[in-house]
């Protein structure tokens, strides 16, 4: 998608800090950290969000849920524990129409999800 940031960032066009990636996924650090480690799973492919999810094959949004826990192990989350979020739409937040999870560790999270 040629308009799109992690389109853009996935091809190397903008640059990134990658912690990890494999034929269908790409992880990397998020510019505006809300926890000591913050990383941001993408698909290669471009799909825009959970809500669109059935465009994208079982494949790939399974490679994503393997993606988060391969991050999670590089990063020294595994023991402590992380929590992954899929922001959607307008009342989530998601400012990147690029379907992406937020992996969130290393530090004690609120039990709050708003
Ligand atoms: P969301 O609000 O759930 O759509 O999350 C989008 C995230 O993307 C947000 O935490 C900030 C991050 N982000 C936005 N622009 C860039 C960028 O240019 N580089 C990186 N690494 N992260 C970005």
């Amino acid at each position: 998608m040629e308009n799109c940031l992690f389109c853009k960032i996935i091809k190397g066009d903008i640059p990134s800090t990658c912690v990890y990636q494999d034929e269908k996924t790409y992880a990397f650090r998020d510019i505006a950290p809300m926890a000591p480690t913050h990383v941001l799973v993408v698909p290669k492919a471009h799909c825009e969000g959970i809500d669109v999810i059935d465009a994208l094959d079982d494949a790939t949004l399974a490679a994503c849920l393997r993606t988060v826990r391969k991050v999670a192990e590089l990063e020294g989350l595994t023991e402590s524990g992380f929590r992954t979020v899929s922001n959607c739409g307008k009342d989530g937040c998601q400012s990147v129409r690029h379907l992406h999870f937020h992996v969130l560790g290393g530090k004690q999270l609120s039990e709050r999800m708003d």
